[in-house]
């Protein structure tokens, strides 16, 4: 019994400091409105508005056709220029001469890309930017250990709770012998 408590201890002792709450990835839902002209989307000039999300971000677009032309949004996630890999490895809208909604998931990898409308792609485009996942500004540890730990931590408190009632068990026998 001896043995079993002081085992439970060393498990508590090792355990304890890694009792630390798990940094969670919050993705966020990100809407964003583009209204598309033949001179540039949101009727800008060179540059078009640059979009910036988080990489595992749920993007919603709002496109809408400003000067009633056909449009059709892009991101070039295969890098291949104006070339619209639609369907395939891009992000692509239908195209619209009205307004439409492309909703998708950012989960591609962090880095900057273009998008584009594949019908006016010389005046149309813009940067689209993947930003790493991340907490504080550092990029979240996927390493095992770091993982476990508040697995570890929860069974340091089940071990604290069998060494007390074992403390209990023991104290109360040895009344009885007494
Ligand atoms: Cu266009």
């Amino acid at each position: 019994m001896i043995f079993i408590s002081a085992l439970l201890l060393a498990i508590v002792i090792l355990g304890l400091p890694t009792l630390s709450p798990l940094p969670r990835v919050a993705a966020v839902n990100r809407s964003i409105t583009l209204e598309g002209f033949t001179s540039a989307w949101n009727a800008t000039s060179k540059p078009n508005p640059a979009i910036t999300v988080t990489q595992g971000d749920s993007v919603s677009l709002q496109l809408s056709s400003g000067d009633s032309a056909l449009h059709r949004w892009f991101v070039d996630v295969d890098k291949n220029g104006p070339t619209p890999d639609c369907p395939g490895a891009d992000i692509c809208s239908s195209t619209f001469s009205t307004s439409t909604v492309l909703t998708f998931t950012a989960n591609f990898a962090p880095g900057t890309y273009t998008y584009y409308c594949s019908i006016h792609p010389a005046t149309m485009l813009g940067q689209f930017v993947v930003n790493p996942s991340s907490v504080g500004g550092t990029t979240l540890p996927t390493n095992r250990p770091t993982l476990v730990a508040p697995y570890l931590g929860l069974a340091s408190a089940l071990a604290i709770l069998v060494a007390v009632a074992t403390y209990i068990y023991r104290a109360g026998s040895k009344e009885k012998k007494n």
